[in-house]
């Protein structure tokens, strides 16, 4: 469990380890992510959440590849409103809970975030950036404007943290990051799953019903650790790193690139739900053997060349 040190406060929240969930993998159920807790995790982020039901891409959406899988879910989701009876379950065992939510136009981004607060979040992660979706307005991280917008839209109407989440899948993350931040985003979650394909040589076809999916896990490492070091190296706000941590050595990595936490997706699959206990403990050695108080003193050092 959370040894001392391990405390982080990211945009205001407070929370008890440097680790959460990355959105998505676990599905959604109030079970599941009160495991991810019950493991050490500091707090936990639910899939994302649309402003109605859907039941996203057909069969196959999700298949493993060299280093990591690959998904195309499409989004499936029970809606907001059919979410926030497991979101109050989750806050009625006194689990942080970080809603991820997406919408289409403002107004729906404004209601979904009023109500995933309402209903008690302890802070948002607006999803801009899901690979899977055909060109949908909310799904704008690769434009700098949509993403001021849409942030600063939902800043407008919550005073809970808003944690951006972008996309690895653009030219200038860094630029993304600012614009993100202009718009008032409390943090910024690096990064989404990375775009890309499998084809069965036999059949000669794509193999997801999508054609491209999102790929995470460890094969997208060392990508998102260079879009934490470019978006630490100009925004202010804490970072979030995601993309393919699967041990203690990968979270120190991001928090040396300059993450103040990290979302641990893909790993549990192979490591289990106890996955985020086992990097805290890591983190908590590294912590001891350096000579360091807290997580916060890792934060960015390896940009202090
Ligand atoms: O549901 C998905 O297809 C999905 C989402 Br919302 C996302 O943000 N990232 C991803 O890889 N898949």
């Amino acid at each position: 469990m959370a040894g001392e040190g391990l405390a982080v406060e990211v945009a205001g929240l407070k929370l008890r380890s440097p680790t959460m969930n990355a959105s998505g993998v676990l599905g959604m159920s109030a079970p599941l992510l009160k495991r991810v807790y019950d493991s050490g995790a500091g707090a936990v982020v639910t899939k994302s959440l649309g402003p109605a039901a859907r039941s996203g891409h057909i069969n196959p959406t999700v298949i493993e590849v060299e280093g990591g899988i690959l998904n195309a879910m499409g989004l499936p989701n029970p809606g907001i409103e059919g979410y926030l009876e497991e979101l109050r379950e989750l806050k009625g065992e006194g689990v942080p809970v970080v809603a991820s939510f997406f919408a289409t136009t403002v107004p729906e981004f404004q209601s979904d975030a009023k109500a995933l607060a309402r209903a008690g979040a302890d802070a948002l992660e607006l999803n801009l950036s899901c690979p899977n979706v055909g060109g949908e307005p909310g799904m704008c991280a690769a434009d700098a404007l949509s993403v001021e917008r849409v942030t600063r839209s939902v800043k407008q109407v919550v005073q809970i943290p808003v944690f951006v989440k972008l996309s690895p899948n653009v030219t200038d993350i860094a630029g993304i990051a600012v614009a993100a931040e202009k718009g008032g985003a409390d943090a910024i979650t690096a990064v989404n799953t990375l775009k890309a394909m499998a084809i069965d040589a036999d059949f000669r076809r794509p193999v997801l019903s999508n054609v491209t999916g999102g790929l995470s896990g460890s094969a997208i490492k060392s990508v998102a650790l260079r879009c934490v070091w470019e978006i630490a190296e100009v925004v202010k706000v804490p970072i979030i790193g995601c993309g393919g941590v699967s041990n203690w050595r990968d979270a120190i990595e991001y928090m040396l690139a300059g993450a103040s936490a990290v979302e641990i997706g893909t790993a549990v699959m192979n490591h289990g739900f106890e996955v985020y206990g086992k990097v805290n403990d890591g983190v908590t050695r590294y912590l001891s053997d350096n000579g360091l108080g807290s997580v916060s003193e890792v934060v960015g050092l390896a940009h202090k060349r």
